[in-house]
Formats: structure tokens, sequence, C-alpha cells
């Protein structure tokens, strides 16, 4: 216990909040199979089109983060992105079905969103040019690290490639090489379509009519002649169920979603693998996303995006107290098993994603969605959603909003930011179950396998502002292999008996476990700056987004995770025959 107390002692005199009460309690990890698999860029970030004028509650937190006009050569910007190696990025939101393409036969005015009374979400349509099209597939190069190879490929396509690849021959064989080989460097974008296109307005609220694909069709056409490598293809935004703004009839989006497909399968003819077809993007409607699969039918969507803001609206004043309460937070897990048991029954080709999740609606909570405390709920939801084979979550924002990764003035990352790269980092595709014993529900415990390594990594939430938590962690296996331990007492006895630590190799070699604990500045859990393993995560004097050090830690030392904060906790080998 000694450890313990030093540790918390010099933690608490920076930041952390004394503990009342200590509790010990224990976890199982079951490493032997992962319980569900996430990509290996879960990892996402949404860029918006909102423009500066959107407002909630007399504020208006978007400045220029929109597709159209966000500094997409700001340096910050661009090592915030490149520090995941690849990040995942979507570019959506609600806006997006007012989006026309500067492209083909487009003849309309080529005009960004203007304020329009009567006008969906109070916006004209908006128009994006090519030209910024291209800009912004400049940027996406940015979130994929590219070996010098690669980038020279890249570079050369672009300088040459105005038509069609198709008539770029040697190029093209070079292109399809490249693009159908293992190492494939496909950028990580999902795009989302304007599926309002073509329809009128039925009733208030609700659109008809067959979806006008031409528009998309030339879009696409031109994204493929410029190289532009596009992870996924997303039709529609909030548009099911009853719909935020607009709805559209499940049937009619069926149909639509089938002409999609056969505008992507047509233009990728030649590509391997083709482009992900996405949708809705929307918010869950049990009856709504069963008839959308079993309309489209089989093999048509190749993920289902969900839409999700548990926390309700950003101007509740009482969202940091939802964000701590941890059966507030666990009510997701429902929308999660909904979602998952409506794919297996009725769409089982399926894979499921978070498309859109930023914890409170209308652009976040002021003063919280950017502070430590929103990292509860995000790492928590990330965690959850994963159990519930989610591959994908798409976080809102990378910038803009209050919710934004990235400070929409500075562009200074938020808490957020750092737990996402933490995660991204760390926690490695499996997931794994824990069994908890004597924990009380403010101790949020998750496992995966770790990313990149041997072992599992541990993450930690203490939502409790009262309570410190001493941990025992135990092997499944080891329980229940009692050759692997001497033996000596009972089952139970030995669960008492084990230190904090058991791995097979525990016992005879000195081994050390990475811990990265974060916490508040001066223990105000609205701070905008986290610490790790109590140093401020700020920028360098460069203007680099800082190492994130572990501290080292002896495999057998207790481990203890103070009130109010985070611990993602990496253990070096753990007998993960499910992690290899
Ligand atoms: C470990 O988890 C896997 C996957 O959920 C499960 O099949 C297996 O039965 C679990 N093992 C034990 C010992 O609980
Ligand atoms: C990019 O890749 C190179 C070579 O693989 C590596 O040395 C470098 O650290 C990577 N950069 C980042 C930001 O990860
Ligand atoms: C779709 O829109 C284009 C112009 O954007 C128009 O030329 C075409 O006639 C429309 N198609 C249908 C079926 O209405
Ligand atoms: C962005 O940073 C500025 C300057 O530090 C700060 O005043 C502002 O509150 C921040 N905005 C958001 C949305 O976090
Ligand atoms: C802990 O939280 C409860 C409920 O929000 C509050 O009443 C109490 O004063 C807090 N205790 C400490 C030590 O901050
Ligand atoms: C105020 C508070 O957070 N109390 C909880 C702290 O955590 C313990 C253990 O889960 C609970 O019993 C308290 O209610």
């Amino acid at each position: 216990m000694e450890f313990c107390a030093t540790l918390f002692l010099f933690l608490a005199s920076m930041s952390v909040v004394f503990a009342q009460y200590v509790q010990e309690s224990e976890l199982v990890i079951n490493a032997t199979l992962p319980m569900a698999h996430t990509d290996a860029n879960y990892i996402c970030a949404t860029i918006d089109w909102w423009p500066d004028d959107k407002c909630n509650y007399n504020h208006c937190p978007w400045g220029s983060s929109s597709a159209l006009n966000l500094d997409l050569s700001h340096p910050i910007l661009g090592k915030a992105v490149q520090a995941f190696d690849r990040l995942r990025i979507r570019v959506g939101g609600s806006l997006q079905d007012q989006v026309v393409y500067n492209v083909g036969d487009f003849s309309g005015p080529c005009h960004p969103f203007i304020r329009m009374k009567g006008g969906l979400f109070g916006f004209s349509k908006g128009c994006l040019y090519m030209d910024r099209w291209d800009e912004l597939n400049r940027f996406f190069d940015k979130t994929r690290n590219l070996t010098l190879k690669e980038l020279e490929w890249s570079l050369t396509t672009r300088l040459v490639g105005r038509n069609s690849i198709h008539s770029l021959k040697p190029r093209n064989d070079e292109f399809l090489k490249l693009w159908n080989s293992k190492d494939s460097i496909k950028a990580l974008v999902t795009f989302g379509l304007n599926a309002l296109r073509g329809r009128h307005q039925l009733k208030k609220g609700v659109w008809g009519g067959n979806w006008n694909s031409s528009n998309t069709h030339d879009f696409i056409k031109y994204t493929i002649s410029k190289g532009y490598q596009i992870d996924s293809w997303e039709f529609g935004n909030e548009l099911s169920g009853k719909g935020i703004g607009a709805m559209v009839h499940v049937e009619q989006y069926a149909s639509d979603l089938i002409e999609l497909r056969g505008i992507i399968d047509n233009l990728y003819r030649n590509f391997q693998p083709k482009p992900l077809l996405v949708a809705p993007g929307g918010f869950f409607d049990k009856q709504w996303f069963a008839k959308l699969l079993k309309v489209s039918g089989s093999e048509i969507v190749d993920v289902m995006t969900l839409h999700m803001y548990n926390l309700g609206p950003g101007v509740d004043p009482n969202l940091v107290k939802k964000i701590l309460d941890p059966h507030f937070l666990s009510r997701a897990s429902i929308t999660f098993g909904d979602l998952r048991q409506t794919i297996q029954t009725n769409g089982p080709w399926a894979s499921s994603w978070i498309g859109e999740s930023g914890g409170a609606y209308n652009s976040g909570g002021l003063h919280v969605s950017d502070t430590f405390v929103n990292s509860f709920w995000y790492l928590d939801q990330l965690a959850m959603a994963a159990k519930y084979h989610t591959e994908v979550y798409c976080r809102q924002s990378l910038i803009g909003g209050n919710y934004g990764l990235l400070n929409k003035t500075t562009f200074v990352p938020n808490p957020d930011y750092y737990s996402a790269l933490l995660w991204h980092r760390l926690m490695g595709t499996g997931v794994l179950e824990v069994e908890r014993i004597n924990a009380g529900p403010h101790l949020r415990s998750y496992a995966h396998c770790s990313k990149g390594k041997a072992g599992i990594t541990l993450l930690l939430i203490n939502l409790s502002n009262q309570t410190e938590f001493q941990l025992k962690v135990h092997n499944i296996l080891n329980l229940n292999l009692p050759t692997t331990k001497p033996k000596t007492g009972t089952f139970s006895h030995r669960i008492k008996s084990t230190f904090s630590w058991v791995g097979s190799k525990s016992t005879d070699e000195k081994l050390s476990r990475e811990e990265y604990h974060l916490t508040p500045q001066d223990g105000n859990i609205r701070s905008k700056t986290m610490l790790l393993n109590g140093v401020p995560l700020e920028l360098t004097e460069a203007g680099d987004i800082p190492d994130l050090k572990p501290a080292i830690v002896d495999v057998n030392s207790p481990i203890c995770i103070a009130p109010l904060t985070i611990k993602f906790i990496q253990f070096p080998n753990f007998d993960d025959y499910g992690c290899k």
C-alpha cells in the first residue's frame, strides 16, 4: 500500500481531490478470447459544415471550422491530425443534405451557406467548389503517415491526374496496384453525401420524391479522376426515423440506397476493395433501421451508422452531474444492444459504427464539453460502444462547437483530444471481458488487447468524488488453471492471496507496467488542461503535440485510482492467447 499512498500524495499535492474512503476491489480479465473487435482505426472525428453564424443559446461556437472555410494549413491542425498517424475523418453533419457540388452539369450559383428564414436548419443550400475539395484532399493526405515512396507517387498522380485515371496509362495500372496492395494508402475519410437532392417537402419535416443522383454521380466521378481515396460514402444525415429537421420514408430511402450502391459499384468497377456504403447516419429507430436493412437487401449497406447524443441539450445545467452519474452513462448501452440485435436479425452483413457522437447536442456544453470532465463521458462511451461491436466511433467534432477536440480559435487541443490520442495509441482491436468483484458502479473498468504489443491495457475511470479504489487484477486463466500457481488454499483464498498482478511470469521476472494517470489541473474537473502523470499536456514551444510518456511501475505494486481521475494501465504480459 505504501506506493499507492506515495503516488497519491504526490498527485494530491497538485491536483487531486482527497479520498475520504478507500475501497478494495478486484478485476478478473478474460483474455482467452476477445468478446468483440473494433477497427484498427476506431477513433474518428468529424469536420462539419456549420458556418460561423450557426448559433445555439445565444452563443455562436463554430467560427471558421466548416469544411468550406477551415484553415487547413494551420500548423497545429496538421500536427494534431498527424499525431494519430492515420486519423479517421468524417465530413458531414446537419447541413450535408443541403450541399451541392460544383461539378459536372451543375449550373446553379455556387455560394456558401447563407442564413435563410424557412431554410432547413435556418440555412440556404451551400456549394462545394472543386478547388476546395482539392484542398480538403491535400489535407486528408496528412491524416496518414505516407512513406516517401507513397508520397512521391501521390504527388505525381495529383500533377498528371487531370481527367479520368482510366485515360492515364500506364499510371492507371500503377494506381490500381497500389490501391489494391495490402498496405493500401487509402486515407480514412468518410464523406456524407446529400440525400435530399431532387426531393421536395411533402409536409413539414417530411421529404419525399426520388433522390436525384446526378450531382453525386458527377462528384464521385471527379473524386476518382483525381485519385482521391475515400474510405466510405455515407448517404444522408439524420433523416432516419422521425428525422431531425427532415425525414424520408424508409422504403424511399432504401430504394435510393440501391441506386447509390449501383453508382459506386459502377464507378469503382476496377477497384478492390471498393469504398464502403454507409447509412443512415441517424438516431436509432428500431423499426426504421430494421426495415432499411430488409428493404435494401443483402450487402447493399456495408455499415449502419448511428448518431448518439445521450447527454441531452448542451444548455442543460446538469451536464456535469449526468456525466458523473454511472447509472446515467450506462443507459447508452440499451441503444447499443438494440442496434446490435437489429443488425443481427435483419442484416448480419452490416457492421455498426457510431457515425456521430458529441455527448451534448446543439453544439455541446459551453465550458463542459471542452473540459476535463467530458473525458469521463467520452472514454466511457468509447469503451462501452466497443463492447457492443461498434467498429468505428466518430466524435463530433474534430474542431468547432463546444465539443471540438481542438479549440476553434487557437486550434489548441482540449482534454478529449489527448484522451482520444491515448486510446488510439494504447487500445488494440480486441475487446476483453472484465469481471468485477466488490467494485461498485462508480468504478468503470474496461480492457482491450494492447495495441501493437503483447499484453492487455486497462482503462479505469473513477467517477466517485470521495472513494479511491485499490485494485487487484487477475487473469481468468490463472484462476481456472490452479497448476500455474502454488496450490495453497481454496479458490477464494487464492483470489485473496494473489497480489495485484497475476501474469504467467510475475513470480520470476521483474516486470513493469505502464500507467497513464489523467487528472485535471488544480483538481478542477472543469479545467481545460489535463495532466498526464502530474504534468500538464500542453503543446511544446515548437507547437508540437507533447510526448505521452507513461509512468513505469513495478508490476506487483498495488493499483489505485484516485477519485475523479482516469487511468490507462498497460500490462506487459498477460497470457494473452486471445490477443495474438
Ligand atoms: C472468456 O470470454 C469468451 C468470449 O466472451 C467466452 O467465450 C469464454 O467463455 C470466457 N471464458 C471464461 C473462463 O469465462
Ligand atoms: C511516420 O513514419 C515514419 C517511418 O515509418 C516514422 O519514422 C515516423 O515517426 C512516423 N511519424 C509519425 C508522426 O508517426
Ligand atoms: C436531376 O438533376 C439534373 C440537374 O442537376 C437534371 O438535369 C435531371 O433532369 C434530374 N433528373 C431527374 C430524374 O429529375
Ligand atoms: C478557446 O481558447 C480561447 C483562448 O484560450 C478561450 O478563451 C476559449 O474559451 C476557447 N474556446 C473554447 C470553445 O473552448
Ligand atoms: C461529492 O459529490 C456529492 C454529490 O454531488 C456532493 O454532495 C459532495 O459534497 C461531494 N463531496 C466532495 C468531497 O466533494
Ligand atoms: C458521491 C460519490 O461519488 N459516491 C460514490 C463513490 O463510489 C462509491 C463506490 O462505488 C459509492 O458507494 C458512492 O456512492
